[in-house]
């Protein structure tokens, strides 16, 4: 539907005249930010620079639209829309040009990410939640394309859930489910896949969520022509259009240039979405880059002259321009004296951020090279410190690292000396590095004390006689009392709901919580993973299960990019506590192999990794992280659903704790370190072991990231002095990083009498059925094997050579 230009029917006429103004003040003062932000970068002062020219007009009419409690979910080119919202000063814009590491002044996240990603605070400097209602919220932004999309599906979503279900403490998230998730996207980026897949889901599940499009006709150099059929992502997404028979989107469309249009069509939008449930999509078509795509190139090298002329001509800002003129709401002379106006204030904002950003750096820089004067005075190397002293002071606007290397390098010329001058020297470097590195450390997990490693273990007890039954009823009767318990919590994923998973991990719970918290949703894990990010970040507990350990990698990217970096990018200011449950290990075939753990711990730091062994452990592990607030991924072991444990009478009390490891079966002679559906193959073995005389130690990891907090793996090795770590991985995956952390971090070397070793799957991925397993994973023959073989080694005399 192509949108008329008509006025804002809400407002007075001078209201409305008002209104302009501010729009074409804010516009301007973005653009003069976007144009000295790029003399910024090629005069050497930032490094990077890709600004909202050219899309200004299309985010002023969004802001008027957007409403508190509302959630923006969006790319680097919005910071017009922030500053519509106060959310961006000029000042603060600089400040993210620079990276500044100060967050009162870099407020998005304090240098962390480039500018251009947009944050607002949702938590409190203690970690408790502000109240979201009443303020405008913007999710942290991520550099990757289409990457905010499976987020914004579970901001909406939330609405949906607030607005239905009857949520304990829910003040500070929604008020009746009235807010709307905005999205925006660049034209280019609705290539990725996860653009449709995000559009069906949203279509699918009917909630209040505005995506729009801002579409310039090119993603960086590549034409729209290469981008999107037809050259009209409108025209592509047309059969999504809602109908009288049908549910689906409203589709509108609307000049980028045009401000009467726009205005009319985010009102309508934000009605349609608020009031109504239904998504919108707003594709704004005829934008331009007045700057080109970013400071690393220039558009003059793919544009033809035509083009840019034409993006002159229809530069939205010029445009409005002339339309304020054309209606007299301004003249003229009132519009250049409030343009020059604005490039003084920039001006003078761009110099404020800049004397902000070296001031403490200045400050820094006197007392070292006080401190370089005094060592070089004390020292026999006096030229070669007063040299590095010198090329210090020739630094007029120094960085932390010119300090951090000039101090250091200072220190190996006072090597072997002993002086006070020294001492203070050393003393003040060890304090700049703590301090500088935190700056950019803190906060890849959960700092506050309301973190999930502080919950106390509360151990499974039983009954006299406790009834066995299959691990998947203790999974059951839990998730049971979590849902009943907390009425924040809700689980969806691929067969969780009529038929309570594909395992009946949740069975009957559908039907006793209702279509909203047990919910089946369309097979696409990555949005899955958004709808949880998206809930989580709005106060639910979501639970999103992924069906199988091996389709994670459908999702992979969201949670890398999004989940994992989300509490580190916003400085402790956003979080997303969302449980990723699924189920792996021990599985047979190519696809079905249910082990790539590697890959998921190297790549998700920032979550916590469960793997626990039995179902009575993920219970517990489960209800550790109801009561913590950081994100997890738990893989349950897929051949426990039908195997017997004796049921726990404190279902959803109990807990495992997490980075706890725990020895289930003590010996004297090797430590043998295994998890999951593995560490029952490696009792198997221990038990055949003591046969031939070899008392083996088995210790379950249980938790990978974090990894045995406690070191008691170093205890273990005291005792044992031998080492061998068993998993179904690839060679070099996660038992590579298990020994990285027994090793090196735990110092476990000074205390082994052999080489530490590993024994993995191939490096192939696993073969089919009983025998592909056999020859694919480690068996029990293996793991008797290897260990007889260490033996052997330190003792042929007592252990000959077995084959
Ligand atoms: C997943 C991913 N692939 C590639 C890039 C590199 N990249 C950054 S912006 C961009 C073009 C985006 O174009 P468009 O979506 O049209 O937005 P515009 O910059 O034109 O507003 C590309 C390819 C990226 N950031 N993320
Ligand atoms: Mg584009």
């Amino acid at each position: 539907m192509n949108i008329d230009s008509e006025a804002s029917s809400d407002i007075s006429f001078d209201d409305f005249q008002l209104q302009i103004l501010k729009d074409y003040e804010i516009a301007v003062t973005s653009r003069e930010c976007s144009l000295l932000g790029r003399r910024e970068v090629l005069t050497g002062k930032a490094k990077f620079g890709i600004f909202g020219d050219g899309k200004e007009l299309p985010q002023l009419a969004m802001a008027r639209s957007f409403r508190d409690g509302d959630f923006r979910s969006g790319y680097y080119r919005d910071q017009t829309f922030m500053m519509a919202l106060n959310l961006l000063s000029p000042k603060e814009f600089f400040h993210g040009l620079y990276a500044t590491t100060d967050l009162t002044k870099e407020t998005m996240s304090a240098g962390r990410q480039m500018g251009g990603h947009f944050t607002t605070y949702s938590l409190n400097d203690d970690g408790s939640w502000r109240d979201l209602t009443k303020q405008k919220n913007s999710s942290a932004d991520i550099s990757c394309t289409a990457g905010q999309m499976p987020r914004l599906l579970g901001l909406a979503q939330a609405s949906k859930i607030y607005r239905n279900v009857k949520v304990q403490q829910s003040a500070k998230f929604s008020n009746n489910g009235n807010e709307v998730a905005w999205g925006t996207i660049g034209n280019a980026s609705t290539s990725e896949g996860v653009f449709f897949e995000t559009i069906n889901a949203a279509g699918v599940l009917q909630v209040p969520m505005v995506i729009s499009v801002w579409d310039d006709n090119y993603g960086i150099s590549v034409h729209a022509k290469h981008q999107t059929t037809k050259e009209d992502i409108s025209k592509v997404l047309a059969g999504f259009q809602r109908d009288k028979d049908n549910a689906g989107y409203e589709i509108l469309k609307v000049k980028g240039w045009d401000y009467t249009a726009l205005i009319h069509a985010y009102e309508n939008a934000s009605d349609i979405a608020r009031d109504e449930h239904v998504p919108v999509i707003i594709h704004i078509t005829e934008l331009t880059q007045p700057q080109g795509h970013s400071t690393s190139g220039s558009h003059e090298r793919y544009k033809s002259e035509e083009r840019l002329q034409w993006e002159r001509d229809n530069d939205c800002n010029k445009r409005y321009r002339e339309w304020i003129l054309e209606n007299k709401i301004a003249t003229e002379d009132d519009l250049k004296t409030l343009e020059k106006n604005i490039k003084r204030l920039v001006r003078s904002a761009r110099k404020e951020a800049w004397e902000e950003f070296l001031a403490p750096h200045k400050e820094k820089k006197k007392i070292l090279v006080n401190l370089l004067e005094n060592a070089a005075n004390s020292s026999p190397n006096k030229n070669f410190i007063t040299k590095i002293k010198n090329d210090l002071i020739a630094i007029e606007e120094p960085i932390k690292k010119d300090m951090a290397s000039k101090a250091r390098k200072a220190l190996r010329y006072l090597l072997g000396e002993s002086s006070k001058e020294k001492d203070s020297l050393a003393a003040w470097t060890n304090k700049f590095l703590e301090e500088s590195q935190a700056k950019f450390s803190s906060y890849l997990y959960n700092e506050q004390n309301n973190n999930a490693l502080s919950v106390p273990e509360v151990k499974p007890t039983y009954d006299a006689e406790p009834e066995d039954v299959d691990g998947r009823v203790i999974l059951r009767d839990n998730f049971d009392l979590l849902l009943e318990k907390y009425s924040q919590a809700l689980i969806f994923g691929e067969d969780s709901g009529a038929i309570g998973d594909v395992n009946q991990g949740l069975e009957g719970l559908q039907k006793k919580y209702g279509e909203l918290r047990v919910a089946d949703v369309g097979i696409r894990e990555a949005s899955i993973i958004g709808q949880g990010i998206g809930m989580a970040m709005r106060g639910l507990r979501p639970i999103a299960e992924i069906q199988y350990l091996d389709y994670i990698f459908y999702a992979l990217f969201t949670l890398t990019d999004d989940l994992s970096t989300l509490l580190y990018r916003t400085v402790g200011k956003q979080r997303a506590p969302l449980i990723v449950r699924t189920r792996g290990h021990r599985l047979e075939g190519i696809w079905h192999s249910g082990s790539q753990m590697g890959g998921l711990i190297h790549l998700l730091r920032g979550m916590y990794i469960l793997v626990p062994r039995n179902m009575t452990k993920a219970a517990g592990f489960y209800n550790t992280l109801m009561k913590g607030n950081e994100p997890a991924l738990l893989i349950e072991s897929l051949n426990g659903y039908r195997l017997k444990e004796p049921k726990p009478n404190n279902l959803g009390e109990l807990s495992t704790p997490i980075g706890i490891v725990e020895v289930v079966r003590p010996g004297r002679d090797i430590t043998l370190l295994s998890y999951g559906s593995t560490l029952r193959i490696v009792m198997q073995a221990a038990e055949e072991l003591i046969e031939v005389g070899i008392d083996a130690e088995v210790v379950d990891a249980q938790s990978l990231l974090p990894f045995d907090l406690r070191h008691d793996l170093l205890k273990s090795i005291k005792k044992t002095s031998r080492l061998l770590i068993i998993d179904e991985d690839v060679p070099g995956g996660c038992s590579a990083y298990l020994t990285h952390e027994i090793i090196e971090k735990q110092g476990a070397y000074k205390y082994l009498d052999s080489a530490p070793q590993t024994l993995t799957a191939k490096p192939h991925r696993p073969a089919y059925a009983t025998d592909g397993d056999y020859f694919s994973k480690p068996n029990s023959e293996d793991i008797f094997e290897k260990v007889y073989s260490i033996i052997h080694e330190s003792n042929p005399m007592d252990f000959p050579k077995l084959r």
